[in-house]
């Protein structure tokens, strides 16, 4: 199966033939990446545009979630593979009231990948829950948006780290689609990262 079909078979939220296309794909030798960029993600922003312009509505974005998830399970294990092993631990989750975590769980993969050691907190993670976080010990704290109403919810965190008299002690990286390099600048992150290979850089650089 071509990666053209792979990227129909998203949209259209038909799980088990992008699972079928994926393994397909990799045992004909195309790289993991080659299929997570030119597949799975371009077919997701294809998913967000007509979402934008009414064609789809929320089940459908759902379900060709789901789909792109079910690929993403089985490019875990290469994407994983490439990384050079490196020290620290990151404590990365969704802001709080946003839900969205596949771009979030890409970026944790990546970095598992690249050995550090993660602790996913999930979706909806409250500025306390990364507070909790960093008095644990986590070296970076990773916070992912998606939407502009929740990117806010970033620089609420770091007040959080600062009232807690931990933000000299801790990195903050973030990232998500609406979240810029500027934004990151004026809440006072440490870092931004535009994708999950460019996050994997970014945390080795504010650690170094
Ligand atoms: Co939502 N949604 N959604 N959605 N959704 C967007 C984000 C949207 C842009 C769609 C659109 O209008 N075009 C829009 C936001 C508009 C805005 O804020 N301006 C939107 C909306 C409006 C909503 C709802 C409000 C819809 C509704 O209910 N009316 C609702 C909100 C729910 C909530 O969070 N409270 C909602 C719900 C959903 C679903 C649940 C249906 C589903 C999410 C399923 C899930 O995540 N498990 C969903 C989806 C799938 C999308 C789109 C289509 C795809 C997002 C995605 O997974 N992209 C999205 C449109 C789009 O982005 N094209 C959209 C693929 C992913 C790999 O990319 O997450 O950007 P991304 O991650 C990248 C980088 O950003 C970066 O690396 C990743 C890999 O390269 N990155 C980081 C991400 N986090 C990082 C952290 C880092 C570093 C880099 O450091 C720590």
């Amino acid at each position: 199966m071509d990666l053209a079909t792979i990227y129909e078979y998203v949209i259209d939220g038909n799980a088990p033939q992008v699972q079928a296309g994926v393994q397909a794909a990799l045992t004909q030798g195309v790289a993991a990446d080659v299929i997570l960029n030119q597949a799975l993600i371009a077919a997701m922003n294809e998913v967000g545009r007509r979402f934008e312009e009414g064609e789809f509505f929320v089940p459908e974005m759902l379900v060709a979630a789901r789909a792109m998830q079910a690929g993403l399970s089985l490019l875990k294990p290469q994407l994983m593979e490439s990384g050079v092993k490196a020290a620290g631990t990151v404590a990365i989750g969704t802001v709080k009231g946003d839900l969205h975590d596949i771009g979030k769980n890409l970026v944790a993969m990546m970095l598992e990948g690249a050995g550090f050691e993660v602790q996913d907190l999930g979706v909806d993670v409250a500025p306390e829950a990364f507070v909790k976080a960093a008095q644990n010990g986590a070296q970076v704290i990773g916070m992912s948006a998606l939407l502009t109403t929740t990117m806010n919810n970033m620089k609420s965190t770091l007040q959080a780290l600062q009232e807690a008299g931990l933000r000299s002690q801790v990195k903050v990286v973030i990232g998500g689609a609406p979240v810029t390099d500027a934004f990151a600048q004026q809440i006072g992150a440490d870092a931004y990262a535009p994708d999950a290979s460019s996050a994997v850089r970014t945390v080795r650089g504010v650690l170094a």
